[in-house]
């Protein structure tokens, strides 16, 4: 059943050890309890973006001191691609500074071309480009898209106080086009941007009435980046990501939770307690998109200490058939 507001709070507000215990319980139910998906982040096409997203480094409203960078070819990628999955990622995510993407546009179609590139190496592949639709969609499925990435960032509501640019619609439009395309959503949010817990529960429940539900569902703690309107936006408490995380597993089960931005402000005992919570994968690799991340050996060591290992690729869903 899909829970309402008023279900969510209630599972948030338990206590925190009771929380964690029913949070554990539904994973151990639906996934293996030593796995994380590991995925690397490559930023193809670095900042000059028209839209005013106030927690973004790469909007070129705001003096961030970003060197832009134009899109990067197909043979460009590869060989980074190809390193990531030598170190152990499983998943290979590019974003793109692009408010959208539209069919027939050249660099669209360079994008289509290294999807399809990065697919044959039997990693996953996961893009995240800002608006599109229909047709953009079903061409990204044909080059072997594993997901698509599109965050609804925070609730309905506080959106428009984050984003002018674009609507909380617009971002659901997208996710409904690659829904149709049958391509896995990836969608989550942002949190510290100054939203109300309420704000933050009212995200999850967007995401639960997601049909289906989105296959991964990125948790990001706002990194403050220097020039933008959140720049000075205080740390996010620990106790909040690790109820949010505990949460969000209970009501999306198959989702995997991922840990995303913001663990290079956490300690490791934070982590910790966040993967005892419920999340189940993690962005690997020293940078994010512009942003810094823990270091490959920092988290190797983390894991290790933990007793968790890197999941497979396509472990929970179907590999693209174009492969073999
Ligand atoms: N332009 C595309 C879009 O907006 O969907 C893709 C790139 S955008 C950088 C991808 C996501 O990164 C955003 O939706 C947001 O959730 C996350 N993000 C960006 N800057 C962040 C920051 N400073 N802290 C935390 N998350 C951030
Ligand atoms: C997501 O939810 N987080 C990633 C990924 N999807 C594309 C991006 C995090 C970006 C953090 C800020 C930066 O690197 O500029
Ligand atoms: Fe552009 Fe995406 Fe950053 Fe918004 S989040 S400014 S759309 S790159």
């Amino acid at each position: 059943m899909i829970p309402t507001l008023e279900k969510l709070e209630q599972i948030y507000h338990r206590p925190l050890f009771d929380l964690i215990h029913e949070s554990r319980r539904v994973h151990l139910e639906f996934w293996n309890k030593s796995e994380v998906q590991l995925c690397t982040l490559l930023s193809v096409k670095t900042g000059g973006c028209s839209e005013d997203c106030g927690y973004c480094a790469q909007s070129s409203r705001y003096d961030t001191g970003l060197e832009r960078e134009n899109l990067m070819t197909t043979e460009e990628v590869l060989p980074i691609a190809q390193m990531a999955k030598a170190n152990g990622s499983t998943r290979f995510c590019m974003g793109a500074a692009w408010k959208g993407v539209r069919k027939g546009d050249q660099k669209f179609e360079q994008m289509v071309q290294t999807v399809r590139a990065v697919s044959r190496l039997g990693m996953e592949v996961c893009v995240t480009l800002g608006q599109l639709g229909d047709a953009e969609a079903q061409d990204l499925k044909k080059a072997g898209l594993t997901a698509y990435n599109h965050n609804i960032d925070t609730s309905p509501e506080h959106y428009s106080q984050i984003v002018t640019t674009h609507t909380f619609e617009d971002r659901i439009s997208t996710i409904n086009s690659v829904q149709r395309a049958g391509i896995s959503v990836c969608c989550g949010g942002i949190i510290g941007m100054g939203e109300a817990l309420r704000d933050r529960l009212r995200m999850l429940e967007v995401l639960c009435n997601f049909d289906p539900t989105p296959e991964s569902v990125p948790i990001n703690c706002l990194m403050p980046m220097p020039g933008t309107p959140l720049a000075d936006a205080p740390a996010v408490d620990i106790f909040e990501l690790v109820r949010l995380i505990a949460t969000s597993r209970i009501v999306l089960p198959k989702a995997k939770i991922r840990l995303s931005a913001g663990r290079s402000l956490l300690s490791r005992e934070g982590q910790a307690l966040c993967f005892f919570a419920g999340a189940n994968s993690i962005f690997y690799g020293d940078k994010l998109l512009t942003a810094g991340n823990p270091g490959v050996d920092e988290d190797r060591q983390l894991l290790q200490s933990l007793g968790l290992e890197a999941q497979a690729p396509y472990s929970d869903q179907p590999e693209p058939a174009h492969i073999h």
